[in-house]
């Protein structure tokens, strides 16, 4: 089985590091490490990858096309704003999940909207890193036919 591409964009680097009353106290690292472990319980090969840059995030998106069965990402503030990553999603065959830590509708009016929702086959927002698991066990059943 091809893995799962989970995608962090911008800033996400800085999980842990600030701002724990909004994103948490966990590090991305130590994110991407319990959905690997949650991945390794279900069989399903795992690859984590973040980028800051909005290029950098399109290319991932490119590689996943031969590459990956699935995406999980959370795009970070180019949710809000990249028509350029939903063109490569929507270039992609798998399924996409798209992951919000917070409640982006709880939040200023300007993070309500997201351009990747409109591809994505389930959006999680506001559950904490939480949401990256509960987007593992949906996409295990999606990826599963
Ligand atoms: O809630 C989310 O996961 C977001 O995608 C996070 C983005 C934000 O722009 C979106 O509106 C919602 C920001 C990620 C910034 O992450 C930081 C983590 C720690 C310290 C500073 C930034």
């Amino acid at each position: 089985m091809k893995p799962i591409f989970l995608i962090n964009g911008p800033n996400l680097n800085l999980l842990g590091l600030r701002q724990p009353e909004i994103y948490g106290s966990e590090t991305l690292a130590d994110v991407e490490a319990k959905v690997a472990a949650l991945a390794a319980e279900f069989g399903m090969p795992l690859e984590a990858m973040q980028s800051n840059h909005e290029g950098g995030l399109v290319e991932m998106i490119h590689r996943a096309r031969t590459e990956a069965a699935g995406i999980i990402i959370n795009p970070g503030a180019y949710s809000h704003t990249s028509v350029a990553i939903l063109d490569a999603l929507n270039a992609f065959d798998g399924p996409v999940l798209e992951v919000h830590i917070s409640n982006i509708h709880k939040r200023e009016a300007f993070r309500h909207h997201s351009y990747v929702s409109a591809r994505a086959e389930g959006v999680i927002a506001g559950f904490g890193t939480e949401g990256y698991l509960l987007a593992l066990r949906r996409m295990r059943g999606l990826v599963a036919g």
